[in-house]
This record gives structure tokens, C-alpha cells and sequence, in this order.
């Protein structure tokens, strides 16, 4: 009986560590930590520059002046093959700025493909989260509003899952 119990626990424990582990595999890191990044404008009123989106803090934040379709580019400084893209939404106020994000990656800023789409926003210090296509590779990540008439981009954080692309690996070529 007792082993029976030790055997469930196991399983439970097994089965935990798979579904954590699906979507951080430990080959993967956050590749747009530091990167440099560009916002469609910035902010008139305050310093809240494009930096802010990947400084590994959600207590701050980028914003960008007010516009129809704002957007927030990263470079990664390299190509990567990635695997999801996880934005946060700032934490002290105005979490519906945030809405209706199309997330593409591209090796250059002139040809970027669709990684994909979410719809509607999220509460304060929300999570937007979006799986690429495999295999995926680029070294531009960029993230949109696609809806409305006036629109501010204000993401808390920007994490980019991926790793570093060899020059072996040809998946790309239809980039
Ligand atoms: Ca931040």
C-alpha cells in the first residue's frame, strides 16, 4: 500500500515538472534581456524609454506617445530560434493599453513574419504569451497593436525564449 502511495507521488511530482518545464525547456533563455530596443515614439510627459521593456523589472515600464498602431521592436543582436514570446503588462495602472498585439519575428525589419496574435487585454501585471511556429528564426521581435483608433504601448517586460541559431541550421531560408 505504502509503495502504491510513493509510486502516485512520483507520478504527481513527474507530471508537475513536465508541464513547468513545457514552455522554459532548459535550453532556452530570455535573449531579449538587455538587447537594444525601438519604440514607434516616445512618451512626451515622462521617461519611460524602450529599455525599460527588457531590463528583467515589472515594476517599470516603456511607453510610447500616443498613436494609432504603436509598436516595440527588439534587436536580439544575433539570430535565435525562438521558441515563445511572453509580454507583461504594467502593474500600477492602466493594464488596457496593452491589448490586441500582433507578435512578429524577422531577420530583417522589412520582412517580418506573423508568430501570432492576441486578442482583447489582461488585468494588472497580466501576461500575454505567444508560441511560435517551429522552427522560427530570427533577430527582430516585434509586437504591435493592431486594434483601435489611439493607442499608447506601455509593456512592463518583454521575454523572448530562444537560443542562438548555428550557421548549420538552414531553417530560415524561406525568410
Ligand atoms: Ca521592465
Amino acid at each position: 500500500m505504502l509503495s502504491h502511495s510513493v509510486s502516485l507521488v512520483l507520478a504527481l511530482v513527474c507530471l508537475w515538472y513536465a508541464q513547468v518545464s513545457e514552455g522554459h525547456r532548459p535550453d532556452l533563455e530570455n535573449v531579449a534581456y538587455s538587447k537594444k530596443v525601438t519604440l514607434s515614439s516616445q512618451y512626451k510627459h515622462a521617461s519611460h524609454p524602450g529599455s525599460n521593456a527588457v531590463n528583467g523589472l515589472l515594476s517599470d515600464f516603456a511607453h510610447s506617445d500616443q498613436e494609432r498602431f504603436p509598436w516595440i521592436r527588439i534587436d536580439l543582436e544575433g539570430r535565435f530560434l525562438i521558441h515563445e514570446i511572453e509580454v507583461f503588462v504594467r502593474t500600477d495602472c492602466c493594464a488596457n493599453q496593452l491589448h490586441d498585439i500582433d507578435v512578429k519575428v524577422g531577420n530583417s525589419t522589412r520582412r517580418m513574419r506573423m508568430c501570432g496574435h492576441v486578442s482583447g487585454d489582461t488585468g494588472l501585471g497580466g501576461r500575454m504569451a505567444v508560441f511560435c511556429p517551429t522552427p522560427t528564426v530570427g533577430r527582430y521581435v516585434q509586437i504591435q497593436i493592431v486594434k483601435g483608433a489611439s493607442n499608447y504601448m506601455s509593456p512592463a517586460e518583454i521575454v523572448v525564449w530562444g537560443k542562438r541559431v548555428h550557421y548549420w541550421l538552414h531553417s530560415d531560408h524561406n525568410f
